[in-house]
């Protein structure tokens, strides 16, 4: 059976989120988002930089989202509902969001360290400031993609709006979308999802688990 090791609201929510979409049985490992926890030696000979998500499906393990991602839609989505294979006229437009995913999510990793993890002491402004751009800039980009479709490819809602819009997620703990109205209702429609709602923590009590 597949096996996910996940935190409560990490990257590996991407994972999650994509293995309810496609209603697959699955072993949910989830961890804190605790150092003692991600780089204890059990998970270190698991996953070998202590992060999340890790898939194991056999004899594959997977430690990235976005190949993760490829991975199960390739293996276990052949009608392309979710996944847009080689053959599909919009592979390549799926490929280029699947992987822009990360680009927007970077700078939010970035703020959650600067914002949370980082002691108050240790924090740059000047990180702080360039970081928030950053992630602006790259969320300006869908929302200009957004201005004639409802999702990022134009058949629809597919796997690469849950890697992006897990990045939007992620976004939305330091910048609201107001000024950018289509990924405002974008991520509105999005959340509303089932299989989005049940891929978010059971509860969240702190700002802290909100990563
Ligand atoms: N590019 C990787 C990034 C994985 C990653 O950095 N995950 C974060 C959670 S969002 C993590 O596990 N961080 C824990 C740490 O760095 O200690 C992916 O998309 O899977």
């Amino acid at each position: 059976m597949i096996k996910l090791y996940h935190c409560p609201n990490a990257r590996s929510m991407r994972s999650l989120w994509l293995l309810n979409e496609l209603n697959l049985d699955f072993e949910l490992v989830e961890m804190p988002f605790e150092q003692t926890h991600l780089r204890s030696p059990e998970y270190l000979s698991i996953h070998p930089l202590g992060r999340v998500p890790c898939l194991i499906d056999g004899n594959i393990k997977l430690f990235e989202s976005g190949a993760i991602c490829q991975y199960l839609c390739e293996k276990y989505d052949s009608n392309d509902q979710l996944g847009r294979g080689i053959n599909n006229k919009e592979h390549i437009e799926w490929l280029q969001w699947l992987h822009y995913a990360e680009t927007i999510a970077v700078h939010g990793a970035s703020l959650v360290q600067q914002n949370i993890i980082i002691a108050k002491e240790d924090r740059s402004p000047v990180v702080l400031k360039l970081e928030s751009r950053r992630l602006e800039k790259a969320v300006e980009v869908i929302d200009t993609h957004l201005n004639d479709r409802d999702y990022l490819l134009k058949s629809g809602f597919s796997a690469v709006d849950i890697g992006v819009g897990w990045s939007i997620h992620l976004g939305s703990m330091f910048k609201e979308y107001t000024e950018f109205p289509n990924v405002e209702k974008y991520y509105k429609t999005i959340q509303a999802r089932e299989a989005f709602i049940q891929s978010l923590p059971k509860k969240i009590e702190d700002p802290l688990e909100k990563i």
